[in-house]
């Protein structure tokens, strides 16, 4: 049956005359309303794992601004405390996690199955969102890429080069392989039961894929990609799944051939043009709008948009931001930039 949703129709490589739109991190402290919510949970973590106020907060944007989708309210570093790594958000400063630097570290880590002792109350999210969103609109789950949750396990924090997995990778590689070998069977489990839930689409972020040597991208980008697709095809072969390797530059292409994505998320450095001719091409892409013009606004913000719709606008897309929205966005600037995109 045809889609009858926007972003599915998308996804299936419809190209329409107003694009679909939703933003990373569109629940998110520039939002008052969220704030509040954040508040009365306590803790991030608190949040995460309380499935009315996860809710909560994941329907605040689509009540004020009417997104086309909806992104579940969660983290990508739920999946590594679900193999047993000691998890907490340092607050101002990030996620703090213990670390795997070494086959022993490695051991002590749970199999990919347990992930749903800790997580399950995420599919309780999936499940009443499912409920409580407007008919129109679309619920997308996600994980981590391997890569990606690979360097906040290894590193135990955010690092701005993942200089500790890469460390790992060139110093120990059986471990590397065997660390991101349980991540990747985890996140593909975890992605598999958020769609039993009620997930219909589900999102890939590969957000330091960018830190990825050249020579590592096939390997730790593409290949983890693709046994993720493989996994879920295998129990849903109908579910859209968006792929992001933040970062990639020029690998981009490589990444729209071989992995069997229905979507490429494009981040801000990509030039539009250039992704239209080398990845929309292949498929629908995603963004990519500079989250800066959340924070200025003005005309400019008017004139980027635009532009960016025009871009795309030869193939399938979906409108976003390049990377998250910043806790000092205004949300006036939302509404303007869904404005310029739907007027
Ligand atoms: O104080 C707060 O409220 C915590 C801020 C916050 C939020 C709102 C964090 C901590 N995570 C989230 C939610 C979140 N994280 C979502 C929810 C849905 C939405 O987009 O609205 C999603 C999809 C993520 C995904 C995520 N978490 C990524 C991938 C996307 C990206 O931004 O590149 C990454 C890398 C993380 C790790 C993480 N979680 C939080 C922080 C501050 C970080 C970055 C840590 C670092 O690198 O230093």
């Amino acid at each position: 049956m045809a889609p009858t949703k926007t972003i599915l129709k998308a996804l299936a490589g419809e190209t329409q005359a107003v694009p679909p739109v939703w933003m990373m991190r569109q629940a998110g402290r520039y939002l008052p309303e969220y704030r509040a919510t954040r508040a009365q949970a306590g803790s991030f973590l608190d949040l995460c794992y309380n499935p009315e106020l996860a809710t909560e907060v994941t329907l605040q944007p689509i009540r004020r601004y009417g997104f086309d989708a909806a992104i579940l309210f969660a983290d990508i570093l739920l999946v590594p405390q679900g193999l047993g790594a000691d998890l907490t958000f340092v607050q101002g400063e990030g996620p703090r996690l213990s670390t795997v630097q070494n086959a022993e570290d490695f051991a002590k880590l749970r199999a990919a199955g347990d992930v749903h002792d800790v997580v399950h109350p995420i599919y309780e999210t999936v499940k009443m969102l499912r409920r409580e969103l407007p008919e129109e609109t679309t619920l997308i789950g996600f994980a981590g890429a391997p890569w990606t949750v690979a360097t906040y396990m290894i590193a135990g924090r955010g690092t701005p080069d993942q200089a500790p997995a890469r460390r790992l990778m060139y110093g120990d590689r059986a471990t590397f392989d065997a660390l991101m070998d349980l991540i990747t069977d985890a996140t593909a489990q975890y992605l598999i039961a958020q769609i039993d839930a009620g997930a219909e689409v589900v999102k890939m972020f590969d957000s330091w894929a960018g830190a990825l040597p050249g020579l590592e991208f096939e390997r730790y980008a593409v290949r983890p990609a693709q046994k993720i697709v493989a996994a879920i095809r295998e129990k849903h072969p109908d579910v859209p799944i968006i792929g992001f390797p933040r970062g990639a530059g020029g690998n981009y292409a490589t990444y729209a051939d071989a992995v069997d994505v229905q979507a490429v998320a494009l981040d801000t450095s990509v030039d539009p043009a250039w992704a239209a001719a080398n990845v929309q091409t292949k498929t629908c892409t995603q963004g990519n709008m500079d989250p800066l013009f959340m924070v200025q606004g003005g005309d400019a913000l008017v004139d980027a948009v635009k532009a960016t719709c025009k871009a795309f606008s030869g193939g399938p897309h979906i409108f976003n931001l390049g990377h998250g929205i910043t806790p000092d966005a205004d949300p006036d600037n939302v509404q303007r930039m869904l404005d310029a995109i739907r007027n």
